[in-house]
């Protein structure tokens, strides 16, 4: 995002939720530390869009889900290779409400994801099939919004995913990484980063 942010401009803040922040279910290293940082980063935005991971009991991205499994085994799936995740997000539990600490009162719209028992979600604009779109795309168009800045958890499956599908929509899109962290699973945050660079979308 190149300069003060103006009326094309979304800021899109992705699972700031409890359950991605340190004690809860599937916590991202450091990941409360970003609260401050995009409360900050939000108050430049006239447009915020809040996109919480959102998941009915027994997911099929759950390790509990499948006999055997185990959180961040991977197996196949229908649409290919999926992550399982311990259970995380719940529909309407505590682990699935925004962190205490986010402070983004204008946000214009919560969009959630995940919420297909049978498919999984990283993007904020497509399922993880890389088929079923979530919305997001349509809505940025119709309200103008040509620039997309992400910032959230994780940086290497939420953000990252995001940020891949916003450039090929055709949005201008930057991720603030103070705004950020990582889960950092066998290398993905330095292979995220770098498919990010490829993709054209610009790293703050
Ligand atoms: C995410 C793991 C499981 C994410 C969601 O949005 O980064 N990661 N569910
Ligand atoms: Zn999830």
């Amino acid at each position: 995002m190149k300069g003060t942010p103006s009326e094309r401009d979304v800021l899109i803040v992705t699972d700031p939720q409890r359950d991605f922040c340190p004690g809860g279910a599937l916590a991202v290293p450091d990941g409360d530390a970003v609260m401050p940082a995009i409360n900050r980063l939000a108050r430049r935005f006239a447009h915020v869009v809040l996109t919480p991971d959102w998941h009915p009991a027994g997911h099929m991205s759950f390790a509990s889900a499948h006999p055997g499994g185990k959180p961040f085994d991977t197996i196949e799936v229908g649409y290919g290779p999926q992550t399982l995740w311990p259970d995380h997000c719940v529909q309407n539990t505590p682990g699935a409400a925004f962190h205490p600490a986010l402070d983004v009162p204008h946000a214009e719209l919560v969009i959630r994801k995940g919420y297909h028992p049978g498919i999984d979600s990283y993007s904020a604009f497509r399922e993880n099939d890389r088929k079923t779109p979530t919305g997001l795309a349509g809505y940025q168009r119709e309200r103008s919004f040509a620039r997309v800045t992400l910032c959230g958890l994780a940086t290497d499956f939420c953000v990252f995913f995001s940020a891949i599908d916003a450039r090929e929509a055709g949005f201008e899109t930057t991720v603030v990484l103070e705004a950020s962290r990582a889960i950092d699973l066998d290398g993905s945050l330095g292979r995220a980063l770098a498919a990010m660079r490829e993709a054209g979308v610009e790293l703050l």
